[in-house]
C-alpha cells in the first residue's frame, strides 16, 4: 500500500524522486463521529495562527511551482474503504486555496453542520477502494458525518526526505519482507540518504566500542 505502482507517479510528480513516508493513520466517520469541518492548511501561511495543524508560516504546508516543477511540504493519499455518496460527508477542500497568500476569513473555517459550509468548499464523494490525493497546502477538512453507513479512510502523508512533521519515525526492520523501495520509503529524514546510511555505520560501530568497553569493565571487577 505504501507504494503501490498506481499511486507513486502523483507523489513524484508533486514531492520529486526524493520523498519518504512521514506517518500514517486511520480515520472513521459515523453518527457517533460526525465531527464538524475545520478547515485546515492553505498554502503560504494561510492557515494562519490558528491553524489546526499549528500556526503555519507557510513553511511546512508549502506548495511551489519553478521551472516545471511542484514542491510541497505534505502530500496526503487518502483510500476509502467505504463509498462516500453524495451528501454523506468526507473529504472536501477549497481549490486552489493552495496557491493564496492571505489566511482564509474565520467564518469559513468552521461549520457545525452541512448546512454551514460555505459555498467556496468542493466535496469530493468516492467509490470504496479510490484514493484521494492532496497537498495539506489546500485548505481542506472533513465535512460532517450525515451518511446512513460508516467512512473508514486509511491516509498515507509522504514529505520531502529531508522533511519530519511526525516525531516518531519508522524502523523499516520491524516490518519483514519490504522491498528496496519501500525500505527507502521508511527511512527516516535527512538532506540526503548517504548521511544517514553513515550514521548507522558510526551508531554500530559506538555500539561495539561501548560493548568492548563493557566487558573489559566486567573483567577488572
Ligand atoms: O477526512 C478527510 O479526508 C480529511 C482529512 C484531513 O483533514 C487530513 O488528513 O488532514
Amino acid at each position: 500500500m505504501i507504494d503501490l505502482p498506481s499511486i507513486a507517479p502523483y507523489l513524484q510528480a508533486l514531492l520529486g524522486s526524493n520523498y519518504r513516508l512521514d506517518h500514517d493513520y486511520i480515520k472513521i466517520d459515523n453518527a457517533a463521529h460526525a465531527n464538524k469541518l475545520y478547515l485546515h492548511g492553505g498554502g503560504q501561511g494561510a492557515g494562519g495562527a490558528t491553524d489546526l495543524v499549528g500556526p503555519t508560516d507557510g513553511g511546512q504546508c508549502y506548495y511551489r511551482y519553478n521551472n516545471g516543477k511542484f514542491y510541497n511540504g505534505l502530500v496526503a493519499v487518502g483510500f476509502e474503504l467505504d463509498t462516500v455518496p453524495p451528501g454523506a460527508g468526507g473529504f472536501a477542500c477549497v481549490p486552489g486555496s493552495h496557491k493564496v497568500n492571505f489566511e482564509l476569513p474565520s467564518d469559513w473555517k468552521v461549520s457545525e453542520t452541512q448546512d454551514e459550509l460555505p459555498e467556496c468548499v468542493a466535496r469530493v464523494e468516492a467509490e470504496a477502494g479510490d484514493a484521494i490525493i492532496f497537498t495539506e497546502a489546500c485548505a481542506h477538512g472533513t465535512v460532517p458525518w450525515e451518511g446512513d453507513g460508516e467512512r473508514r479512510t486509511i491516509f498515507y502523508k509522504y514529505c520531502p526526505h529531508a522533511v519530519a512533521w511526525s516525531p516518531c519515525y519508522y524502523n523499516a526492520d520491524h516490518y519483514g519482507d519490504l522491498s528496496e523501495r519501500q525500505r527507502a520509503l521508511l527511512m527516516p529524514p535527512s538532506a540526503s540518504r548517504k548521511i544517514w546510511e553513515k550514521v548507522q555505520t558510526e551508531q554500530s560501530e559506538l555500539e561495539q566500542l561501548r560493548k568492548g568497553r563493557g566487558e573489559a569493565a566486567s573483567i577488572d571487577e
